[in-house]
């Protein structure tokens, strides 16, 4: 039998100028149609307004997609930015990344300029992108039908089956698995979306509501990374195929102790 050929479909969409909403995926031939009626579909309704360009690619890709887990989720019920701060000084701190490397992507995200793509920090909190107003963007990454059925099931639990959670969870994912990335602090760029993320291998993908407060246009990504080829990792994220075919546990609020506790039993 020959290798079965994928495709990874991107869409974004923009509003005179300004962008309104993007979605990515890897799918298989036979969806191609779908998918890029149903991205259309989004670019055209979206909450923003209805996008008057929207440019969609459909890639066949080269090498076959790397399969791998989704990290597990659950909720620390930080109730201002200040806890959500401490909440990952504590979770990210753990993990070797310096506290002035964590104050410092607070701050970068706060000074209200966003960039299309992720700050690369060091453990000491040292930029590392080559391309310091756009970041680096990940793409080409996926999830199966089967594993997006089960993450729509845990999610629907929770009361958290939406594409925003679902797309970031898949970001943060493929992101993870590589062993340079240590960490990652995740704040929306929607004004109404005060819940971001912070997520390491270790402790997985923890939600922290209220990070920012209602009402700011601005957000960003930061990945922490240690020593390694930031080359090979930059085209990791930005290359490499990555589809999440396995969905771990799904988890609603628990204490941030529970979640600095998980280090010892692995
Ligand atoms: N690669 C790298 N950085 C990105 C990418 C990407 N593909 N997409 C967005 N960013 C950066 C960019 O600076 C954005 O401004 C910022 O991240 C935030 O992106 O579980 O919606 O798409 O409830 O606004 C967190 C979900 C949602 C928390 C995050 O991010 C939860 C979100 P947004
Ligand atoms: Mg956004």
């Amino acid at each position: 039998m020959g290798r079965r050929t994928y495709y990874s479909i991107r869409m974004r969409s923009a509003k005179s100028s300004a962008h309104v909403s993007g979605a990515e995926g890897i799918y298989d031939k036979v969806e191609i149609g779908n998918i890029v009626k149903d991205y259309t579909q989004r670019a055209l309704v979206h909450e923003k307004g209805r996008a008057d360009e929207i440019r969609l690619t459909v890639e066949e890709l080269k090498e076959t997609p790397k399969k791998i887990a989704s990290l597990p989720l659950a909720t620390v019920n930080t109730r201002n930015p200040e806890a959500a701060l401490r909440a990952s000084l504590k979770i990210l701190t753990s993990v070797g990344i310096t506290e002035r490397a964590v104050e410092e992507a607070f701050r970068a995200l706060n000074i209200g300029i966003t960039m299309r793509g992720a700050m690369l920090m060091d453990i000491e909190g040292v930029r590392l992108e080559p391309d310091l107003l756009r970041g680096v963007r990940v793409t080409r990454m996926g999830i199966t039908k089967n594993a997006s059925s089960d993450l729509s099931r845990k999610l629907g639990r929770l009361g958290l089956n939406n594409n925003t959670v679902k797309e970031a969870l898949i970001l943060a994912s493929k992101v993870h698995k590589y062993r340079m990335v240590l960490g990652e602090l995740c704040i929306s760029d929607d004004p109404n979306y005060t819940t971001g993320y912070i997520a390491t291998r270790t402790h997985g993908y923890i939600r922290l509501p209220r990070i920012k407060k209602r009402g700011i246009p601005y957000g960003g990504r930061a990945f922490f990374i240690t020593g390694g080829e930031v080359k090979d990792l930059i085209k990791y994220l930005q290359q490499t195929p990555v589809i999440i075919n396995e969905i771990k546990p799904c988890a609603g609020n628990i204490k941030l102790k529970e979640i600095l506790e998980r280090k010892s039993r692995r």
